[in-house]
C-alpha cells in the first residue's frame, strides 16, 4: 500500500521540479554587504596592489565590477536613508549625520526597500550598523525601543545603533539592548555631562587604547573615548575587537535559519569606520596600520559570508552586492596612524577627495554584484549607478510594485546593476555640504565650500556660477571647464533646479 502511494508522489515531485521555473531564476535571495567608509581604491579588484582583499575580489571575479557606482551622499546617514527609502535625503530635513540618541528618521508612512521585499515574501534582516535613529521621543535604553527596524520593514535586527564612535556602545536586538543587567541601567546624553568618570579629554593620553585627534573625547568605553556620554550597562558594552566576529556570526546564523525561504540580508559592517580596532589576529597584518588591518578584517567577514552561502548551497540562488556608504577618510577623529602608514595606498583610487566631499571620491565607491547565471563573471561596467535606485530596481526584480508617491527618486535600473545596461542613470545627485550633479561624463558642482583631502582637510571655494568638470577629459576634477561650455553649464543648472524642486520624477515604466 505504502509503496503504491509513494510512487505517484515521487513522480509528481520530480515533474514539479522539472517544469516549475526555479525560484532562483525569479527571486534570488539578496545579500547586501554595506561597508562603512570604504573607498574606491581600498579593494584590490579596483586596481591597487598595496592591500590584498581576495574575498572581496572574488565577488568581482564571479560577477560585475562597477566603476561609476555611487552612494547617494558623502556621509553615512543620508546615504543609508536614500538606499532604504529610494528618496534623496536632501528632500527630508534632519537626515544629516545622526546623533547616537536620534529618533528614527524614516517616517511611518515611508515605504522602504525591505518593506517592498517583505511584500514579495522575503524575510528581511539588518545586521550591523544602523545610524538612522531609533525610538520616537526620548529613548529609554532599558526597555523595548520602538520605533525600530521592525517598524520599517525588517523582520530581524541586530544593531550597532549609531556608529562605533558614538554612545551607546551596546548592541540592540529586536528593540532591546543585548545582555543588559536591569540592576545597571543605561543612560545616554549628547548634551549635559552625565558620566562622572574621567573623560577622554581628562585621562593621560597614554592610558587610552587609542587616542582621539578631534572630538571623540567624552565617555570612555573599552579604553576608547567616544562621542557622547553614557553610564551603566557595563556588562552589555561591546568590545570593539570582537565586533566584526559578533556581527558576522549573527549574519551566518540568519543565513542558516532562513536558507529555505527567500531572504534579504542587509549586512552593514562597522569596518572600516573609526575607531579602527580590529581583532588581534588582524592587528599589524596589513603594514598600513589600523585602517589597513580593518580592511583585512572586513575582507575576512566577506569571505565568511560567501563561504556560508557556498556551504548552504545558496551560491547560485543569491544576489550578492558589495558596496560602501561613503568615500574614504584617513584621520576621522582618532590617532591610528592612517596617514603616517599609508605609503603608496590610494584609498580614493584616481578620484579627488573622499568622505564629506562633493568631489567624486565622496560618493564613487566600490560596487560589486554577483548572481551566478545572471551576471557575467569577471566583467566591468561603466554605467552610472546610484544606490537611490536600488529600492525600485530590487522591487522590480522580485515583482513588487512601488506606488507613485513612494521611493520617488528611485528608478528601476536593475539591468545596469546587473551589468546588462552599459549606460545606467541619465543623471545623479551627490549629496555633501552642497548637492553636486552628474550627467553622463559631466559633473556640476554649485557654488559653495567643498571639502578636499582625506583628513586632514582643506576647503575649496567654488564661486559663481559653479564648477563644471568633464570626467572624460580629466577624472580628477582639477580642470574647471565651465567657461568653455556655457550651454552645458546652463542646461545642468536648470536640471539641478528641477531635481531639487522634485520636478524630475522618474517615469517608472520608461526607466
Ligand atoms: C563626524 C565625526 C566622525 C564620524 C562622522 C560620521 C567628529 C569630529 N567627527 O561628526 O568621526 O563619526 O561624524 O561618520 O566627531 S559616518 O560615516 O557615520 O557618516
Ligand atoms: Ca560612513
Amino acid at each position: 500500500m505504502m509503496y503504491r502511494i509513494a510512487i505517484p508522489f515521487f513522480a509528481l515531485a520530480i515533474l514539479t521540479a522539472w517544469f516549475a521555473p526555479s525560484r532562483a531564476a525569479e527571486r534570488p535571495n539578496i545579500v547586501l554587504i554595506y561597508t562603512d567608509d570604504v573607498g574606491y581604491g581600498d579593494v584590490s579588484c579596483n586596481g591597487q596592489t598595496t592591500l590584498r582583499t581576495p574575498n572581496i575580489d572574488r565577488i568581482a571575479a564571479e560577477g560585475v565590477r562597477h566603476t561609476d557606482a555611487h552612494c547617494s551622499a558623502a556621509t553615512c546617514t543620508p546615504s543609508r536613508f536614500a538606499l532604504l527609502t529610494g528618496r534623496y535625503a536632501f528632500r527630508q530635513p534632519g537626515t544629516g549625520i545622526a546623533r547616537g540618541d536620534a529618533n528614527m528618521i524614516i517616517g511611518p508612512d515611508t515605504l522602504t526597500l525591505p518593506a517592498l521585499l517583505k511584500q514579495a515574501g522575503y524575510t528581511t534582516a539588518v545586521i550591523g550598523k544602523w545610524h538612522l535613529g531609533l525610538g520616537d521621543g526620548p529613548i529609554d535604553w532599558n526597555k523595548e525601543i520602538r520605533r525600530n527596524p521592525q517598524d520599517v520593514g525588517f523582520d530581524y535586527h541586530f544593531l550597532i545603533p549609531a556608529t562605533g564612535d558614538r554612545v551607546p556602545c551596546v548592541y540592540v536586538e529586536q528593540g532591546r539592548v543585548v545582555g543588559l543587567d536591569p540592576a545597571d541601567p543605561i543612560r545616554v546624553s549628547f548634551g549635559k555631562r552625565i558620566d562622572p568618570n574621567p573623560s577622554g579629554a581628562e585621562v593621560p593620553p597614554g592610558s587610552l587604547k587609542q587616542m582621539w585627534s578631534h572630538g571623540h573625547n567624552q565617555t570612555i568605553v573599552n579604553g576608547i573615548s567616544r562621542i557622547g556620554w553614557m553610564t551603566g550597562g557595563q556588562k552589555a558594552r561591546w568590545v570593539d575587537e570582537d565586533m566584526a566576529d559578533t556581527i558576522t556570526h549573527k549574519a551566518e546564523e540568519f543565513l542558516e535559519q532562513h536558507r529555505q525561504e527567500p531572504f534579504f540580508l542587509y549586512f552593514s559592517t562597522h569596518d572600516i569606520h573609526v575607531p579602527r580596532v580590529p581583532h588581534p589576529r588582524f592587528q599589524g597584518k596589513s603594514g598600513l596600520g589600523w585602517r589597513g588591518d580593518a580592511m583585512l578584517q572586513l575582507d575576512w567577514c566577506v569571505g565568511q559570508i560567501l563561504d556560508k552561502l557556498d556551504a548552504l548551497g545558496l551560491r547560485d540562488d543569491t544576489l550578492v552586492i558589495f558596496t560602501s556608504d561613503n568615500g574614504p577618510v584617513l584621520d576621522d577623529g582618532y590617532v591610528d596612524q592612517a596617514n603616517e602608514l599609508l605609503g603608496e595606498h590610494r584609498p580614493n583610487g584616481p578620484y579627488r577627495a573622499g568622505k564629506y566631499s562633493s568631489f567624486e571620491g565622496g560618493t564613487r565607491v566600490p560596487c560589486l554584484v554577483r548572481w551566478p547565471g545572471h551576471v557575467s563573471p569577471g566583467t566591468t561596467s561603466q554605467a552610472l549607478v546610484g544606490q537611490v535606485d536600488w529600492a525600485a530596481s530590487l522591487a522590480a526584480l522580485v515583482g513588487a510594485s512601488v506606488p507613485a508617491d513612494q521611493c520617488i527618486d528611485s528608478r528601476n535600473q536593475i539591468d545596469a546593476l546587473l551589468g546588462k545596461d552599459p549606460v545606467g542613470r541619465p543623471h545623479l545627485i551627490h549629496e555633501a555640504r552642497n548637492l553636486a550633479l552628474r550627467q553622463g561624463h559631466w559633473k556640476y558642482i554649485p557654488p559653495g565650500q567643498i571639502r578636499d583631502g582625506l583628513g586632514p582637510w582643506t576647503t575649496v571655494s567654488i564661486s559663481r556660477p559653479g564648477a563644471l568638470y568633464d570626467l572624460n577629459q580629466a577624472i580628477d576634477e582639477r580642470v574647471d571647464v565651465a567657461a568653455e561650455h556655457p550651454q552645458i553649464l546652463a542646461q545642468m543648472q536648470e536640471l539641478h533646479q528641477r531635481i531639487l524642486a522634485g520636478a524630475d520624477q522618474p517615469d517608472r515604466l520608461g526607466q
